[in-house]
């Protein structure tokens, strides 16, 4: 766990000097700070076995670094981060959240203003005392403002790639358990919603105080709000709470039922229930003699209804029920049915890794292929790809091909890029060297505020470009942080009907976009879609499940994921 507290100062480091203007040193931490959050082994385990030597083995740390790593793991403090926190005693993370807040803003609005965290800054945006300094301006205040409205809709909500790996953790805990017989995660967890409130566990155990002490010591809890022999309630050192209820067996079905909703799911499956002269509720299904007549699983229970079990993706009041009782439910992407991710980047720009241990990282991972898609020219933070570095780049790929099949490994590497899509809808590299990609991703990743009929003139442009295979995060949203930008959904989807474009549906946590209600959208208009996780990082190719929940939770089927299909016949489909 000192993992994500060593990744926190580094990347707060490493913005403490972006505000100096320092050069090179900030990438270094950062890079250090996404290794740490990705790292499987604990640093500390690490440090203890290897000493400083080991932590100078893990990627992305170096001598520096790796002093800092053990000054806090014998400290509990970094001196070179705390003396940045003496000169500017603000709360960083919490200012530069708000989209159009960055490090060198908050350093400037400390010196001028005295504002170190989130309510300060809204008093003075309110009070109009932002506008006037030279480099913001009324139209900063205004976004400020907007970026302080928006965070507080999504505040108390954690995402998905956040809840779900610590939810992870205790329900194996839990099931590891002697005195468990049967465990299971319920709620908008179970359903694989984009943002999770709470995390909610249900528990078949016939010793429930064991099992109930067992919880609320976990070592991640920091507050008991309630410890009882049915429910017990934590709060957890990352900020959210989870519930625990032991169930007795002849309920877990339709306590598994109830607790895992949608409560809009649950209203309406009632409501047959009740139509059909039932009563069902989360201790069972009972007829009108009080008898109970299903509970022990949920499968039974919708069966006793005349619907088919429901996966908990669907169950959200969108049909869902109409289908079941038809019997027209979705044949839903399967968990394994991804074989390549085509968004992957690489220590040619933005990423960590080479080419190579991408590949083998992806072999791993059982897949037949993965494309390569580094940013291109225009995206100098990323360091982007001019097109003579793409054709160097491309090279290594087809030499690394070679090797592979020498190895006699059935798996090729793909030649993609992530090209930027400019403000009148053109691609910022030339088409003869879109020409020699094997796919092309194009993506909005600049001038996010336009007039929605500007920024759709230029995405119409961009899906008639015939290089063009694939529209990256097709809405622009980051979760918790920045609304999409103006987007004309439907259109959208017609222009990427017509013009054969592959929607992507990027699973990487902060943006899961296209949404769930988008994928449903895009798989009534017919639309094409490509799963990939955008990762910077290997071990963000585990992000690949996140975009498939999304997918299921827009009823999309393997026919509708051009990464489920074989390679051949995928490659065939792009243009
Ligand atoms: P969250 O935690 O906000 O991400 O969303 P959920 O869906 O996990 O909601 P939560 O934790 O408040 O409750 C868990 C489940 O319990 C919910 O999905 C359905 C069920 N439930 C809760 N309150 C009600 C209710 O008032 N009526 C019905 N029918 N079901 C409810
Ligand atoms: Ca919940
Ligand atoms: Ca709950």
């Amino acid at each position: 766990m000192k993992n994500r507290e060593l990744a926190k100062i580094f990347n707060e480091l490493a913005e403490y000097l972006e505000m100096d203007g320092v050069r090179f040193k900030p990438y270094a931490y950062q890079k250090a700070a996404l290794t740490l959050e990705n790292l499987k082994d604990n640093v500390e385990d690490i440090y203890n076995h290897g000493g400083l030597k080991a932590l100078k083995a893990i990627p992305g740390v170096g001598e520096s670094i790796a002093q800092k790593i053990e000054e806090y793991l014998n400290t509990g403090k970094i001196e070179y981060y705390e003396e940045f926190r003496r000169k500017l005693p603000i709360d960083l993370d919490e200012l530069i959240a708000v989209e159009g807040m960055g490090p060198k803003k908050a350093k400037v609005l400390f010196e001028k203003l005295g504002v170190t965290n989130l309510r300060e800054l809204e008093e003075a945006a309110r009070a109009n005392r932002i506008a006037p300094l030279k480099g913001f301006g009324a139209k900063t205040e205004a976004n400020i403002l907007e970026g302080i409205e928006f965070l507080k809709k999504s505040t108390g909500r954690f995402l998905l790639g956040e809840a779900l790996p610590l939810a992870e953790q205790v329900l194996a805990a839990l099931r590891a358990l002697p005195e468990v017989e049967q465990a299971d995660m319920a709620g908008s967890l179970r359903r694989r919603k984009e943002t999770i409130g709470d995390l909610d566990f249900l528990a078949v155990s016939s010793q429930p105080e064991k099992v109930m002490d067992f919880f609320v010591s976990r070592p991640e809890v920091v507050k008991v709000h309630g410890h009882g022999r049915t429910k017990s309630s934590v709060r957890l050192r990352q900020g959210l709470d989870m519930d625990l209820r032991v169930i007795p067996t002849e309920s877990y079905g339709a306590a598994l039922q109830y607790f895992s909703g949608s409560k809009e799911h649950n209203i309406a499956l009632r409501q047959i229930a009740i139509d059909q002269g039932y009563k069902l509720n989360e201790y069972g299904l009972f007829d009108r003699e009080e008898r109970q007549v299903a509970g022990v699983t949920e499968e039974e229970i919708y069966a006793k209804l005349g619907l088919a079990w429901i996966p908990p993706e669907l169950r959200e009041d969108r049909g869902e029920l109409a289908a079941a009782r038809e019997g027209r439910l979705p044949r839903l992407i399967g968990y394994g049915d991804i074989k390549g991710d085509l968004h992957v980047h690489c220590n040619w720009n933005g990423g960590a890794d080479s080419i190579e241990e991408i590949a083998r990282a992806a072999l791993a991972l059982g897949y037949e292929y993965v494309g390569i898609s580094d940013h291109t020219k225009f995206l100098r933070i990323e360091h982007g790809l001019d097109e003579e570095q793409l054709l160097a780049r491309n090279r290594e790929i087809d030499a690394l091909n070679e090797k592979l099949h020498r190895e006699g490994k059935k798996f090729i590497v793909l030649k993609g890029c992530e090209a930027n899509i400019m403000n009148d809808g053109t691609i910022d590299i030339t088409d003869e060297v879109l020409a020699q990609m094997d796919f092309v991703i194009a993506g909005v990743h600049s001038t996010f505020k336009m007039p929605r009929s500007e920024m759709m003139a230029r995405l119409k442009a961009a899906m008639h470009n015939p290089h063009v295979d694939i529209i990256s995060h097709p809405t622009g949203r980051i979760l918790k942080r920045r609304e999409e930008y103006e987007v004309n959904v439907a259109e959208l989807l017609r222009l990427a009907h017509d013009t054969g474009t592959v929607l992507e549906i990027n699973a990487y946590p902060e943006r899961l976009d296209l949404c769930d209600t988008n994928i449903r959208a895009a798989k009534e208009a017919g639309v094409r879609m490509v799963i990939n996780t955008d990762a910077h990082h290997i071990d963000q190719l585990r992000f690949m499940p996140y975009g498939i929940s999304q997918a299921r939770r827009g009823w999309a089927e393997k026919e509708d994921i051009i990464n489920a299909w074989p390679v051949q016949k995928f490659i065939t489909l792009l243009k």
